[in-house]
């Protein structure tokens, strides 16, 4: 059998000013696109089992039409049964969307049932859809049974104290053959048979690098685990280092060449050093084009010292700043900041 586990879907995410208009436009779109490309990866690899792991949606910013573009998606499947539990970002109530939509009957939502079984596949799902109030020692309801596959589905943090925390000692005495874990964005391994996927697509900064979902195999009581890589962009965080003795254009080459293969992606690059003029460099790298999205945060410094600076520029403004100024250190530096910026645009 096989099973594709995903979950921190976050369609309809709303990017509050985190990004440029056009570019969140475009990654909420993505999100949906990830998505189709996940129903299609069931279809051409013969997956069995698809399992949701909650925040599929964001409840605040999804509409109705949403839920029946998620519907007209998950009806593109050709034969796999589909498994949903809710999040804390798309928690189950009677007002839930996902009750005022018709989907078909190889669909199955968690919300009062502890299991539903299939029997084609000889599988029993278990699930617990997101709930604050939920008393994970004493509310549990699993009937694990030894002749099925038996697979267990959470939305919360193991170890964790809010949101829905997971005990993993009190999961291990069921002998689950798998335990797929939706809340924490980032894919990891917890035991051999319990894994979180982590979103399919990063969200933020906070979620760098490579994200898709998982496929998990399981024969005979043996179980194989993989990651796909399927997400459409990356967000990468890149260090740009920078000497004083290094010019602008050898600092652009470095540059261009840090970001060669991360065109497509969005990148976050952290200028470190000292030079000589660094609001000139900064902006110098904010004016780059061609590229999908590269934000750059400025944490360069002055290497040069004000006394240096004054030796250097006695005769000019600069100089004679620094002579008029030196008393009021803040005085001081805004007036230089601005001076070295104006000298730098002639
Ligand atoms: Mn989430």
């Amino acid at each position: 059998m096989k099973i594709l586990h995903t979950g921190d879907l976050h369609l309809g995410r709303f990017y509050k000013g985190e990004l440029p208009q056009n570019i969140s436009s475009i990654r909420r779109e993505e999100l949906w696109v990830s998505f189709k490309n996940t129903i299609e990866y069931v279809n051409d690899n013969n997956i069995d089992v698809l399992l949701i792991c909650g925040d599929i949606y964001e409840r605040e910013y999804f509409t109705f039409s949403d839920m029946l573009r998620f519907r007209d998606i998950l009806n593109k499947l050709n034969s796999a049964y589909t498994f949903i539990i809710g999040g804390n970002h798309d928690y189950i109530d009677e007002n839930s969307l996902l009750y005022k939509v018709d989907f078909n009957e190889k669909v199955y939502i968690f919300n009062k049932d502890a299991f539903f079984d299939i029997d084609e596949l000889n599988l029993r799902v278990h699930g617990i859809s997101w709930n604050r109030q939920f008393d994970f020692n004493t509310d549990l309801n699993f009937k694990v049974e030894d002749e099925k596959t038996n697979i267990l589905m959470l939305h919360g943090s193991v170890g964790g104290r809010d949101y829905f925390p997971i005990d993993m000692k009190v999961i291990d005495e069921y002998k689950f053959d798998y335990v797929a874990l939706g809340h924490i964005h980032l894919e990891q391994k917890i035991e051999d048979n319990c894994y979180y996927c982590g979103s399919p697509e990063g969200l933020s900064f906070s979620e760098l690098g490579d994200r898709g979902f998982l496929v998990v195999e399981i024969e005979n009581g043996e179980r194989k685990v993989d990651f796909i890589s399927n997400s459409i962009r990356k967000y990468n965080e890149i260090i740009l280092e920078v000497s004083e003795d290094i010019t602008v254009e050898k600092v652009l080459e470095e540059f261009n060449n840090l970001l060669s293969s991360k065109k497509e992606d969005l990148n976050r690059v952290i200028v470190r050093g000292k030079y000589t003029n660094p609001n000139y460099l900064i902006e110098v790298l904010k004016n780059q084009r061609g590229f999908f999205y590269v934000e750059i945060v400025d944490e360069l410094k002055l290497t040069i010292s004000i006394e240096e600076l004054y030796e250097k520029n006695r005769e000019n403004i600069i100089g004679k700043y620094i002579a008029g100024a030196k008393a009021d250190t803040r005085l001081l530096n805004i007036g230089l900041k601005a001076l070295l910026e104006a000298k730098n645009e002639n």
